[in-house]
């Protein structure tokens, strides 16, 4: 099948996806190409069978704001005219949903073009609620051809929150298990801890819906108990409110904060436990990611989380904001090592029998063809 994929290139799990399954497509031969502003992030190397197409803005005075979901529309059209594209498959609705059904119009008479539209989290849950983006991610989703959704929290967000009726395909995130997995003596440990400490894990872009500050709160806890250190990874708005908030409770030489890093299975595999207490979390791929590396999870039991994390037996899920339950968790699992090697081997099993990217990668694949009937 010859794919265009449109995705936010920068840092985000909707990215990771989109690229990944790009990959994978175009390792079983299938053609892709990358629509987008940017170069994916994790689109560093020559792969075969995959090309990118830039989305030039051209500025001009009487344009105040870029209209980058215009200019996509119009590479959309091109791409698919010229490249002969069976589908432009797109993650993350906003805009890249209207893009794709503008540039599906355009090519009415020309190409019969099917549009696939992956919803990924606050395009449905946050910012497509806004009223100044509601009726289009309505209009654009009811428009595609076919839709997926991550998890089954986010399709039946979609069918509610939108008054939908649409037949969405929960196809769920995945991670190559082979790249991410649990390795032996990790150096990087005593760098982080020289001490012994234990080391609790958190990855994100310190958006607010992540609620780092949270993570923060829990280790002042944790350390009323265990010798730990905290290992933040990312960057973001609330970085600085979470640099402030550890110079006031004086865990500044506790908490490390290591921002954007490419190296994550190292220092996956340098934890005992990784924290997600976020507002919002359609899926959490950065959960799963430490998973199929054998960290077992502390999450907050909102959306696509408890589809991940199975409670008691992988990691442990508490209500949002309850940073006495998650630290008590915690504690728990650093100070009970048969409890968790257990909740590790069975993170690592989870991970690679329901969400690895040789079970998902297929799924996908299947879809498009049903969209296409093929
Ligand atoms: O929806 C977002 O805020 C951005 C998006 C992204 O690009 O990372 O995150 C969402 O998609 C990820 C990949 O499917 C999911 O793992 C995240 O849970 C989801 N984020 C939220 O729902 C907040």
């Amino acid at each position: 099948m010859k794919i265009g994929i449109t995705c936010y290139p920068t840092y985000g799990g909707s990215g990771v996806i989109a690229t990944e399954l790009g990959k994978a497509l175009a390792k079983k031969g299938h053609q892709i190409h990358f629509i987008s502003y940017a170069l994916p992030f994790r689109l560093t190397n020559f792969v075969e069978n995959v090309v990118f197409h830039e989305v030039e803005l051209s500025s001009y005075p009487l344009f105040e704001f870029p209209l980058y979901s215009l200019a996509l529309a119009s590479k959309m059209v091109e791409v698919s005219l010229y490249e002969k594209l069976d589908l432009l498959h797109v993650h993350y609705a906003i805009p890249h949903a209207s893009s794709a059904y503008l540039a599906k119009q355009i090519l009415k008479e020309k190409r019969d073009i099917k549009v696939i539209t992956t919803l990924h989290g606050t395009d449905i849950t946050l910012v497509g609620l806004e009223p100044s983006f509601l009726p289009l991610v309505k209009f654009s989703t009811e428009q595609s051809d076919g839709v997926t959704a991550v998890s089954r929290f986010l399709k039946e967000k979609t069918l509610t929150n939108y008054a939908i009726e649409k037949d969405i395909q929960v196809i769920p995130n995945f991670v190559d298990t082979e790249l991410y997995h649990p390795q032996k003596d990790c150096a990087f440990r005593e760098h982080l801890a020289p001490e012994g400490e234990k080391i609790i894990v958190h990855t994100s872009n310190f958006r607010p819906v992540k609620r780092v500050p949270d993570t923060i709160r829990i280790l002042d806890q944790v350390l009323k108990e265990v010798p730990s250190k905290l290992v933040l990874v990312g960057d973001g708005p609330d970085r600085s409110e979470c640099e402030r908030l550890c110079r006031e409770l004086h865990l500044y030489d506790q908490v490390k904060f290591l921002g954007k890093q490419d190296g994550l299975v190292e220092i996956l595999n340098a934890a005992d436990l990784f924290l997600i207490p976020s507002q919002s979390e359609s899926f959490g791929l950065a959960a799963l990611e430490a998973m199929a590396c054998g960290i077992p999870v502390v999450a907050s039991s909102v959306g696509g989380l408890p589809e991940l994390v199975r409670h008691n037996e992988t990691g442990f899920i508490a209500e949002i904001g309850d940073i006495n339950r998650m630290a008590k968790y915690c504690i728990d699992l650093l100070t009970n090592e048969r409890k968790r090697i257990l909740f590790s081997e069975n993170s690592r099993k989870r991970a690679v029998e329901l969400f690895d990217k040789s079970i998902i990668v297929p799924m996908y694949e299947d879809y498009y063809k049903k969209i296409l009937e093929l």
